[in-house]
């Protein structure tokens, strides 16, 4: 075989950029960016070329790991590790019920449609409320938001970068993360067009980011953000800035939302936030008077003790300026692949319908809090998770209290974990099945893929066959069912088209594979071909055709809010009583403690992601760089007795951890920001010996300290205090 390249994208982050693959006799060579993908143009980041690293990795897991009473692991066939995990899963089924068995979707299974689609049928079949996801330590309440404004849990408002004249960015710092719940490969050049078309960037964030550092910046003190969104809709109501004309026509409840804010005058706020009322003012003018503006903010937003309101707030000030459903606004996507869209016709996709067995906490789209995952295994009774399978996931690391955690895994009747590597979590699995990487598997961009100014599409196939004995995740899921005598296909989310699907199957026209279903769902969907009925409308084979990527509209729709609302009236909410209640008890429920006088925020870097990619050596090039460190700031070092390069210990009500300190005047007084997804101990050696330590062991898996709206952990404005670690 000769040298090959090959069309594919990237799907580490919701950029989803554009890449080719070198190829030769079946091994990959190297990752380099695709000049032809009509979105990134040639743009990639160092860890999608550093994915090959990956790849290619020699701690890699490329065969199936049983684990033996020493706690190491013998490689062993799939025929025997699948024969186990069939049996005992069966058996413990029969015994509790398939609410023993626990699931935990990490991150990287959000970029492929396989895993999810099947794992959802999966747990389906079980009948289990045990489903955990990183969506409580990251989005769940961005999710709750959008439930209570327009009925449509799944709706991800983004704004519209190309054409917005004021984009106002809290919570986010899209020049490192490359955009979340917003994809734009080139977000660089789409921030610097707004200031070069004379519009304005505002960063609203407790530390100088590299987005706020080339844009204006407001540092605002940790988790105060719902104060401050709070006075700016006070100066717009009170100054008669609001777009009565939209309010009338898109929503309601906007008089009880008016009466709620005129608490909170910026001159009441400003001890909060620490940015004075003046200048809360100023922008709030400024805002509201740009002839389009749009609130965005992601994770800095998402993961305060008052998430949910947060991001309510966020969409209430673009909404309030009537700058909600049109050109330079906030938009609303229309799925390409339409199954949120079903999902939410169907009103399938839940809130609240049900509570945790532990903390009551309600439910996010059939899951709970990944917080309590630990509580849930170690609490006797009804309903117990005896068994859990952990696939893409490393939730030691990513939720609050690893610790917790890490000492009940080992309880479990049986835990299985799917994943490239042994990471902190699967060490502790029965067993741990090789994963395919996205580079050995089809995939077709959905669900979050559809935050996007331009509507696009793109499909893909595996670019090399895979490695060892990796398998891909939805047929692990597909066997073990099936060695377990479950059928999967005749339940789920999908349920409306099952009998389409079974009937072709049982008359031999196709085997229902997720290509099959999301082939069927894009010539469904909004932008297909409705199978000859739209004429020009996409389908599979003009999306292969194109494996650079299709534009299908130069921009997302406008004038869609009727279609998007699911409440019942068609408006836009603007007072629940949730968030009434919310507001009320602002300040009242969490208490400061003055044993912890900081606030912890976390802090994402360009050449790490989330846990995984530490063990690659391009990454983790560059000695004192490659550290874990707090950020500290001057006033704060100097009060402790810290140096720079010293080491400190963060204490928190919750935990203690020691790193090395970075001093420096990006954060303020009263703020300290550490990374998450180091301190390793699995089998990743670079990793293992790159030291620092697991943010998680400081934040809470208490009930009583979760978000109460979205049950989400509280990961930013954690109350903590610090110690010379080397003295
Ligand atoms: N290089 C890299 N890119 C990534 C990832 C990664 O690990 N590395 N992870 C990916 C994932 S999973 C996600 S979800 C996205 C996240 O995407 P983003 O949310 O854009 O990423 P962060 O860098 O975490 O930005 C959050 C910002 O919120 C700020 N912040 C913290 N607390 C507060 C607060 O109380 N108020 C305000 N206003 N701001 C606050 C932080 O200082 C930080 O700058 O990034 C994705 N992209
Ligand atoms: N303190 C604090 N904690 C946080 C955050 C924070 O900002 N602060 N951010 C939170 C956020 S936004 C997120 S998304 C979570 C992430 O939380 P998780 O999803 O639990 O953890 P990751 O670090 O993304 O680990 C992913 C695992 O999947 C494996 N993997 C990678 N690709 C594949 C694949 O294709 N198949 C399989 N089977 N495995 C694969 C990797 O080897 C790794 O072990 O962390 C959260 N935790
Ligand atoms: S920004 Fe980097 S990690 Fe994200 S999709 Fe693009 S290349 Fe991959
Ligand atoms: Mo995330």
């Amino acid at each position: 075989m000769t040298v090959e390249h090959r069309v594919t994208y990237c799907r580490i982050c919701e950029a989803l950029c554009g890449m080719t693959a070198t190829v030769d006799n079946g091994r990959l060579i190297e990752l380099r960016p695709d000049e032809d993908n009509p979105l990134s143009r040639g743009r990639v980041c160092p860890k999608g070329i550093a994915m090959a690293e990956v790849q290619n990795d020699p701690d890699r897991v490329l065969s199936p790991l049983r684990r033996r009473a020493d706690g190491g692991f013998d490689e062993v066939s799939w025929d025997v590790a699948m024969d186990d995990i069939s049996r005992r899963l069966r058996a413990i089924v029969d015994r509790h019920g398939g609410g023993a068995v626990g699931h935990y979707l990490g991150n990287p299974a959000a970029f492929g449609y396989a895993t999810s689609l099947w794992h959802g049928l999966f747990m389906k079949r079980l009948n289990s409320p045990h489903q955990y996801s990183p969506g409580s330590q990251d989005i769940n309440s961005r999710f709750v938001a959008s439930r209570l404004l327009y009925g449509a849990i799944s709706q991800l408002p983004f704004p519209d970068l190309p054409r917005t004249d004021f984009l106002l960015v809290l919570g986010a710092n899209p020049l490192v993360s490359h955009g979340s719940a917003l994809r734009s490969p080139r977000i660089k050049d789409d921030l610097a067009g707004i200031v070069e078309r004379g519009g304005r960037v505002v960063v609203v964030d407790p530390r100088r980011t590299e987005t706020a550092r080339k844009y204006e910046h407001l540092s605002v003190r940790p988790d105060t953000d719902a104060w401050l969104l709070l006075s700016l809709l006070h100066v717009v109501f009170d100054e008669g800035l609001a777009d009565d004309d939209a309010l009338t026509r898109q929503t309601t409840g906007s008089a009880g939302l008016r009466t709620v804010v005129s608490e909170f005058p910026p001159e009441r706020t400003e001890h909060r936030t620490g940015i004075a009322a003046s200048t809360v003012r100023d922008l709030a003018r400024a805002f509201a008077t740009a002839p389009t503006a749009s609130a965005y903010g992601r994770t800095g937003a998402c993961l305060g003790r008052h998430a949910t309101l947060v991001c309510f707030l966020l969409d209430a000030l673009s909404i309030v300026t009537g700058n909600l459903d049109r050109s330079g606004g906030t938009l609303f996507a229309r799925g390409v692949i339409p199954l949120e869209e079903l999902g939410e016709r169907a009103r399938a996709l839940s809130y609240g319908e049900s509570r945790s067995r532990v903390g009551g906490h309600p439910d996010v789209m059939g899951t709970y809090p990944a917080a309590i995952m630990a509580q849930e295994i170690t609490t006797p009774g009804v309903g117990q998770m005896r068994a859990l399978i952990s696939t893409a996931g490393n939730p030691v690391l990513s939720v609050p209290n690893g610790r917790a955690l890490a000492a009940a895994l080992p309880t479990l009747d049986l835990f299985v974990s799917m994943d490239l590597y042994v990471n902190e979590t699967n060490r502790h699995a029965d067993y741990v099945l090789p994963a395919t990487t996205f580079l050995e598997r089809s995939d077709m961009q959905w669900g979050f893929a559809s935050t996007s100014p331009t509507v696009f599409m793109q499909d893909t196939e595996a670019v090399v066959p895979a490695y060892g004995q990796a398998r891909e995740e939805w047929r692990v899921y597909d066997d073990i069912a099936r060695m377990m005598g479950m059928s999967l296909l005749a339940q789920g989310p999908m349920a409306r088209l099952n009998s389409v699907f079974m009937t072709m199957e049982r008359v031999g026209l196709l085997r229902v594979t997720p290509r099959r279903i999301f082939e069927f769902l894009l010539r469904l969907g909004p932008y297909g071909d409705r199978f000859g009925l739209r004429r020009g409308g996409l389908t599979p084979r003009r999306l292969r055709a194109h494996p650079h990527g299709v534009v299908l509209a130069e921009h997302a729709p406008t004038g869609i809010l009727h279609d998007i609302v699911q409440h019942p009236d068609r408006r836009v909410h603007l007072s629940p009583t949730e968030i009434m209640d919310e507001v009320q008890e602002l300040g009242v429920r969490h208490p400061d403690d003055p044993a912890y006088p900081l606030r912890l925020i976390g802090l994402r870097e360009l050449r790490s992601h989330n846990s995984w990619m530490h063990n690659s050596e391009t990454l983790m090039k560059g000695t004192r760089s490659r550290r874990h460190r707090a950020r500290i700031s001057p006033a704060d070092a100097a009060a402790a007795g810290l140096v720079d390069g010293g080491r400190v210990r963060v204490v928190s009500a919750s935990g203690t951890i020691e790193t090395d300190v970075l001093i420096t005047d990006e954060v303020s007084a009263g703020t300290i920001a550490v990374p998450h997804g180091w301190g390793h101990d699995g089998g990743w050696q670079r990793a293992n010996g790159a030291g620092g330590a697991n943010v998680n062991d400081l934040t809470s898996n208490r009930s009583d300290d979760l978000e109460r709206l979205a049950g989400m952990s509280v990961l930013n404005g954690v109350a903590v205090r610090v110690e010379r670690a080397d003295a």
